[in-house]
């Protein structure tokens, strides 16, 4: 029941619900195109997710076919290369990670007490980029030009050389633009939750779940731009020559694999977490308990966080590491499995010391409990490098990779799929048809997989497409493939369930668990505005404590309720404390998410078939509209006239110098950040390591030139600090002419760094070394150039009375960009021209 009908509401909060439903409305036809709505772009994530989970899961199947049976013909080999990579590839990048997003963005401002995420286009973006993304990839298969190189495309089976055709090129694209939705909903989490939180609700009693979202987030932020950086590298290789990860060209192909696992292994905490997450939030709820240690639970995020980036190299104890590396990366692999035993102990703690009631999502979790723990066994062996060594690509890392992946991340989410489906349908699940699915899955998940140890074992090793029958592996498979099919036919009544669910379910009473958190305190199924008042909270439990608070929330007796201004808005608040710090104007609804997604396709399909040129315009086209897109930001005075709040309220965002716009720049910046380190890493590997690596005697780069462009840089940012600095002291006079200074000082970097490439004429089809460099030239030449536009755009702004004294915050936002260039421009001299020049290309 939707509470804007509700008629025991007394006529003035009716009204306020209709208002809000109005400023909140989803267009529907064409129109649905623009909704930028977390729950919205929440639900399409999930739905688009179990989408690409049954594609993936019928890739499985047709592995399990091809294994069943020695000496089988089903597919040829080369099909089978494809059907195996693509099914890592879909799985991971297709659905664990977008999946997850989608149930966070989906949860967490009804978990914080917050309307909407706080930059509800950026969501809407990255949707569109994952869909579109997804497709490309996808119809490699129907063409018969998939990846075949597995899901971690190994260099150089995946280079030009070995690889051919498209399949890599699919891949590399394709998964490029996937992660550019990854990194989108990895930002604006990482904001919402640290300052979108509503007023009181301190970092310490935030909801478990959104401290795990947290982490993941700021881990997809840090973790994915190193796999972009290989991915464009690795197509620079293909498309343009560039030897990279060619020996023979001064490259490495090891310098792949490490890229590759920067991300990879984080990736799988990645994918963890958010089931963590899952279990810390139900299994209290369903022991009729708080949970056991909270701190201790936080410590073991963060502890988690930081540990699983220093692990990347435990999946290349094979590749030729050094022993002394070897022993490190091992023990600290086993440390790992500390923060997940303290978590384990909590859960149990938690289950001992409540009255826990059985229900369908507690069966997934002990579901989850057992086949967890055992993937971790198997962990704990594999980090053995002796061990590592016997059983290294062979099935039973298919079988331990499984019960860590299956076992941690689809299980919590079917518990989680249960548990929430109150909330998004209104209705209960049913106990009897979920019962049945969870056996088959359960049962079959460990028919499929328990035995793949003994395959592995017996010397089976993994991506074979078939086997002789003189092995003795036959019975092995075959069960494995037998349980496969039990487990599909689990998924299959999985989904009839959630269908008839939608039909048939009975009506969901108000907070249908009992639970304690603040979800349960809104209209099911939720309106887009979630809460019509924002709750002030002082505890974990807001519903434990306060059962009549749903009520008091539709009754319109809390905070920012108000729907004069026709704006849409929610708190801003204080990350550590939760005070109230600025009322967030959220942007609405939006054609140019979809458009600037849709002409990054066209780039990324343009690429694909090599019509560079039109490439390039296509390029343009999307910087056009994404700059037409950032022109509405910040509370665009068009979209609101009137700035003032209602009294007694903090100000609005655009009026404060440290609103979520620095925020998200500065978040924005960590990926960048990593980005760039990664390139850096690169650069610093290959010169020390790339055994045919030549560094010129001298460097190719003109220092005068170089210098020019830094000294640009540096008064650019200088004066663009200056602007700021008067703005605090609520002066701006002279700021649009600084602006236009300023644009024309990142002008002038630009132009100067276009010559020191020019002037260069550096070979980068011959040598990596110059390859690199040219890369490293073409990132800082970018950011001079979005740094000028940027100003440029800032200086316009100012002219239309959009940006001063009254609303000084994108002054301050564009300046994170020029202090993180002015950071990047100079580390990058030193490395490039200044330890060269020292060292005298010494290699
Ligand atoms: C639905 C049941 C599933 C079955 C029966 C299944 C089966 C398999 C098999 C037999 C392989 C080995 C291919 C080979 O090495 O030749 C494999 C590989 C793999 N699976 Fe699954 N899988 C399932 C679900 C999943 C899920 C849910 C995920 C991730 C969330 C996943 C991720 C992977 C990955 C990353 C690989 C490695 C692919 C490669 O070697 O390149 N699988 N799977
Ligand atoms: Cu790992």
């Amino acid at each position: 029941m939707s509470d804007t009908k509700d008629a025991t509401l007394p006529p003035g909060i009716r009204r306020l619900h209709e208002g809000m439903a109005r400023v909140w409305a989803n267009p529907s036809g064409l129109g649905a195109l623009t909704v930028v709505n977390h729950t919205s772009v929440g639900l399409r994530f999930m739905v688009t997710g179990a989408v690409f989970f049954l594609i993936g899961g019928l890739l499985a199947m047709l592995i399990r076919t091809q294994l069943a049976f020695p000496g089988n013909a089903f597919m040829s080999h080369e099909t089978y290369n494809q059907v195996f990579s693509m099914h890592g590839t879909v799985m991971m990048f297709l659905f664990a990670i977008p999946i997850l997003e989608g149930v966070a963005i989906y949860m967490i401002p009804k978990m914080i007490g917050a309307r909407d995420l706080v930059c509800p286009r950026l969501s809407a973006f990255g949707y569109f980029c994952y869909l579109f993304g997804g497709i490309i990839l996808t119809s490699s298969l129907v063409l018969e030009m998939a990846p075949s190189s597995g899901w971690f495309m190994y260099t150089p089976l995946s280079s030009g050389e070995y690889s051919p055709g498209l399949g890599s090129d699919f891949w590399l694209l394709g998964i490029t633009f996937v992660e550019i939705s990854a990194l989108s909903a990895g930002v604006e989490l990482v904001v919402s939750i640290l300052r979108t939180r509503t007023e009181g609700m301190a970092l310490h009693k935030m909801p478990l779940f959104a401290w795990y979202i947290l982490a993941m987030a700021l881990m997809i932020v840090v973790g994915f731009p190193p796999l972009i950086l290989g991915s464009v590298l690795l197509e620079l290789e293909r498309a343009a020559g560039m030897p990279f990860f060619d020996v023979a060209g001064g490259g490495d192909p090891v310098l792949w694999a490490h890229l590759f696992w920067l991300f990879g292994h984080p990736e799988v905490y990645i994918i963890f977490l958010p089931g963590a997450g899952i279990v810390s939030t139900l299994l209290p709820v369903f022991a009729r308990r708080p949970i056991v240690g909270y701190g201790w639970v936080v410590a073991a995020i963060v502890i988690m966080g930081f540990i699983s980036f220093g692990l990347w190299v435990h999946h290349m104890f094979t590749l030729g590491i050094p022993q002394l590396a070897l022993a490190f990366f091992s023990a600290a692999s086993m440390l790992v499995a500390i923060p997940t035993g303290i978590q384990i102990f909590v859960w149990l703690a938690t289950l001992w010391l409540g009255r826990p009631v059985m229900s369908l999502p507690m069966l997934w979790i002990v579901g989850f409990l057992v086949i967890f723990v055992l993937g971790g066994l198997t962990g704990v062996m594999l980090a053995l490098v002796p061990f590592n060594w016997q059983v290294h690509d062979t099935h039973f890392v298919v079988a331990h990779m499984h019960y860590v992946l299956v076992g941690g991340m689809l299980f919590p989410l079917l518990a989680g799929l249960y548990y929430w489906l109150p909330l998004v349908s209104g209705r209960m699940p049913s106990e009897r048809l979920g019962k049945w699915s969870f056996w088959l899955i359960f049962l079959g998940f460990n028919v499929t997989f328990l035995v793949m140890h003994w395959t592995g074992l017996l010397g089976m090793r993994r991506r074979v497409f078939t086997y002789d029958s003189a092995m003795g592996w036959d019975i092995y498979n075959l069960i494995s493939s037998v349980g496969g099919f039990m487990m599909s036919a689990g998924v299959a009544l999985l989904i009839l369930d959630i269908t008839l669910h939608f039909r048939f379910g009975r009506k969901a009473p108000q907070n249908p668990w009992n639970a304690g958190t603040l979800e349960w305190a809104m209209p099911k199924p939720p309106t887009p505005y979630n809460f019509v008042s924002l709750p002030r909270l002082e505890t974990r439990h807001p519903l434990w404590d306060d059962p009549e608070l749903p009520r008091t929330i539709a009754a319109g007796k809390h905070g920012l309720n108000t729907i004069e201004h026709g704006r849409r808005e929610t708190w801003g608040s204080d990350a550590l404390t939760g005070k109230l710090r600025e009322v967030v104007h959220l942007p609405t609804n939006s054609w140019w998410p979809f458009f600037a997604a849709l002409a990054l396709a066209v780039v990324c399909i343009c690429l694909l078939v090599k019509l560079y040129p039109l490439a390039g315009v296509a390029t343009l086209v999307a910087v056009v509209f994404l700059l037409r897109w950032s022109w509405e930001n910040g509370a665009h005075p068009k979209a609101a006239p009137d700035a003032t709040v209602a009294p007694g309220q903090p100000p609005l965002h655009s009026r404060t110098m440290n609103g979520p716009g620095v925020w998200t720049m500065s978040v924005s910046h960590l990926a960048n950040g990593s980005l760039y380190l990664s390139l850096l890493f690169g650069w610093f590997y290959l010169w020390t390591v790339a055994p045919e690596w030549q560094m010129p005697e001298t460097s190719p780069l003109s220092l005068p030139l170089l210098a020019g462009a830094g000294l640009a840089l540096t008064l650019g940012t200088a004066w663009l600090a200056k602007l700021v600095r008067r703005l605090r002291g609520h002066s701006d006079s002279g700021l649009g002419g600084g602006m236009y200074l300023v644009a024309g000082l990142g002008a002038l970097q630009s132009a100067l760094l276009g010559l020191v490439i020019w002037r260069a004429e550096l070979a980068p089809s011959e040598t990596a070394h110059d390859a690199t460099l040219l890369v490293a030239l073409a990132y800082v030449l970018i950011h001079a150039l979005l740094g000028a536009l940027l100003c440029l755009l800032q200086g316009l702004r100012v002219g239309y009375g959009f940006v001063g004294a009254e609303a000084p915050l994108e002054p301050v936002v564009v300046l994170r960009l020029w202090y993180y260039n002015l950071i990047v421009y100079w580390s990058l001299f030193v490395a490039v021209w200044v330890m060269p020049t020292l060292l005298g290309g010494a290699s």
